[in-house]
């Protein structure tokens, strides 16, 4: 198992100049800091270094972005995200989420691209009461954002067979594995303040009772992983800071191929930041996953950067090293030499919508979310569809990781039950989304990502009526490629890897990214930059034309736009432009 004594940088005697959210968890007393004195100040908000701290908790401060237009005050409200490993929930677990919305958020749920649901608009008079009914349907917010292993992703495919519910049961042994230990999380949301003081024993350090993994100051960054399947790669594995890809032989998972130091995050202004995939490490049986991962997150613990959070994560560190060094060190702290990888690799993706069998006579339908608002408008009653269906059907769900849910266990009997509750409250079935539609996604963005440069999940649905306009119009309506915006280059939606990444640059206009595909194996690249929300399906089109015209048989629009290139490509589209003309 991992080396206790490996160096800790949180005990590193090196004099570094460390970053402000460094400070925050030092002094915090594993998480506490004022937090639950500030809950009860009689403010609106909190302060600098509970902002930190809260992220572990699972929530963030906001605005509304939409009220600074008529009010220069801006009112703190909270987004809380639920984790949720491999996107499992019951029915009452939804009911609660949804309730909850309504009585303590904005009235809607947000499902998430990793699987978990967010809330937002929470007052945070009302956040200790939400926590509290989130933990009491057993989910739970610690963990769901901050500077520690977050919300483990995992297929969500309900078939019924060994290989499946080994990849779930890796799921939770792994997110048990690397949750946080510290009791902050109970003693400010569950229960009543408790001293705090530890009782240490036979010469054992704070760090080894309280946080044997983290340590005082937790990782440097943020921290993502999932478990995936090489002929489904629903959970973008290469994107994960950590990814195992099940090895299946004989209709049993023998183990995973690991991979590390991908992440999607960059500021195009700072030069030292980049998007990138994770890097095939090597092999592990399924006995050694949490060894593993445990390894991994110390090796990132104990030499990420913790000056600058703009480059500290893990996907620097593996950069840095190389992934020979990398793979050295987690072996070194793992305590064995790990196998080399099997040389499976990503060959699909399937987005599990629609219905399917499921192996034990029953089914399972994938509903398509645009872009996983569940809310209720004049139009589209879906929140209280899904209440009906949870309340009268009572069938188990899962999120996916393009911010869909899928109904498991539907009895034969139940399907036409099922589809009658959708089609009363008009919610568009998935069979009702264009091809190009049900693989789109966007991240929140505008009114509350504070983050946000531009419009995303509002600016979408109308890009999407102009794209699948123009593809079914050239022929193309069964071509399956994904588009997926942001409202800014974080990449929350993961745009680097897809089809057509469009990603919020300025008010309105977007980097356009080319190349990538639905695989997840390969990064786009700039198209153009800086094009306007009107001007996308201009620039498109004639790209479409260039790959209805010039693919190869079988070649996907991702495949067609890397083989060109970008130069190649414009080529390709002037010439087609000059011809149209
Ligand atoms: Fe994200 C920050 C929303 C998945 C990369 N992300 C944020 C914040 C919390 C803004 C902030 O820091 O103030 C956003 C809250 C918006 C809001 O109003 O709700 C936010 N991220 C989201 C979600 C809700 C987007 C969605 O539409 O579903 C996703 C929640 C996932 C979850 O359930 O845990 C979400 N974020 C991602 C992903 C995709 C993934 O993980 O598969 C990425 C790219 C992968 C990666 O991590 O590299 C991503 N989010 C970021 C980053 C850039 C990180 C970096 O390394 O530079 C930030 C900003 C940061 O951390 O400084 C960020
Ligand atoms: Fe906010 Fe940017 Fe993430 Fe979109 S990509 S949710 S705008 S941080």
């Amino acid at each position: 198992m991992s080396d206790q004594s490996a160096p800790n940088a949180n005990a590193s005697a090196e004099p570094v100049k460390l970053s402000g959210a460094e400070a925050a968890k030092i002094e915090s007393n594993y998480l506490r800091g004022t937090i639950a004195e500030e809950l009860h100040d009689g403010t609106l908000g909190f302060s600098k270094s509970s902002e930190v701290l809260l992220k572990h908790h699972g929530t963030y401060i906001q605005d509304d972005r939409d009220a600074r237009k008529v009010s220069k005050d801006r009112i703190p409200m909270m987004m809380v995200r639920t984790r949720i490993p491999g996107g499992r929930l019951t029915p009452g677990q939804l009911l609660a989420e949804i309730g909850i919305g309504d009585e303590l958020g904005n009235s809607t749920i947000r499902l998430t691209t990793r699987q978990a649901i967010q809330h937002h608009g929470v007052p945070k008079s009302e956040l200790r009461e939400l926590i509290r009914r989130i933990h009491d349907v057993k989910l739970s917010t610690l963990a769901a954002c901050g500077d520690v292993n977050r919300n483990v992703m995992c297929c969500p495919a309900p078939f019924k067979t060994p290989v499946y519910e080994t990849l779930h049961s890796v799921t939770d042994a792994l997110v048990e594995h690397l949750a946080p230990r510290t009791k902050a999380y109970y003693e400010i949301w569950l229960q009543d303040q408790e001293t705090g003081e530890k009782e240490l024993v036979g010469g054992a350090t704070e760090n080894d009772i309280i946080e044997p993994i983290y340590g005082k100051t937790y990782l440097p960054r943020k921290f993502k992983a999932a478990i995936g399947l090489p002929h489904d790669n629903c959970v973008d594995i290469y994107t994960q800071d950590l990814g195992f890809m099940a090895i299946v032989r004989d209709g049993q998972v023998i183990g995973f191929n690991v991979s590390v130091g991908g992440g999607l995050g960059t500021t195009p202004a700072n030069k030292k930041t980049y998007p990138a995939l994770a890097k095939r490490m090597a092999f592990c049986t399924i006995d050694q996953v949490c060894g593993v991962a445990e390894a991994v997150v110390k090796v990132q613990r104990d030499h990420g950067n913790r000056e600058d959070r703009k480059v500290a994560r893990m996907k620097y560190l593996v950069d840095r090293w190389g992934i020979d060094k990398f793979r050295a060190t987690v072996e070194e702290y793992y305590g064995a030499k790990l196998p080399d990888l099997e040389p499976e690799d990503v060959t699909e993706h399937d987005d599990h919508m629609g219905w399917h069998e499921q192996g034990d006579g029953k089914f399972f339908y994938g509903l398509n979310i645009e872009n996983g608002r569940v809310s209720d408008t004049e139009s589209i009653l879906l929140k209280s569809a899904l209440k009906k269906v949870c309340h009268d059907l009572q069938l188990p769900m899962r999120v996916t990781s393009h911010q869909s849910l899928i109904f498991a266990d539907v009895a034969a009997d139940q399907r036409e039950e099922l589809m009658g509750i959708l089609r009363s409250h008009n919610v568009p079935t998935t069979e009702q989304f264009s091809t190009a539609r049900r693989w789109s996604m966007a991240c929140v963005a505008w009114p509350t990502c504070g983050l946000a440069i531009t419009e995303s999940e509002r600016a979408l649905p109308g890009v999407m009526d102009e794209l699948e306009a123009m593809v079914a119009e050239l022929g193309l309506a069964d071509e399956k490629f994904t588009v997926r915006m942001t409202g800014c280059p974080n990449g929350c939606a993961r745009p680097y890897n897809a089809d057509i990444g469009l990603v919020g640059k300025a008010k309105e206009k977007y980097t356009v990214f080319l190349g990538g595909g639905r695989l997840g194996k390969r990064l786009g690249y700039i198209y153009q930059d800086l094009v306007h929300r009107d001007d996308l399906l201009g620039l498109l089109k004639p790209v479409f034309r260039c790959f209805q015209q010039q693919r190869t048989p079988d070649e996907s629009f991702g495949d067609f736009c890397d083989r060109l290139g970008k130069e190649g490509l414009e080529q390709a589209v002037a010439e087609e432009t000059s011809e149209t003309a």
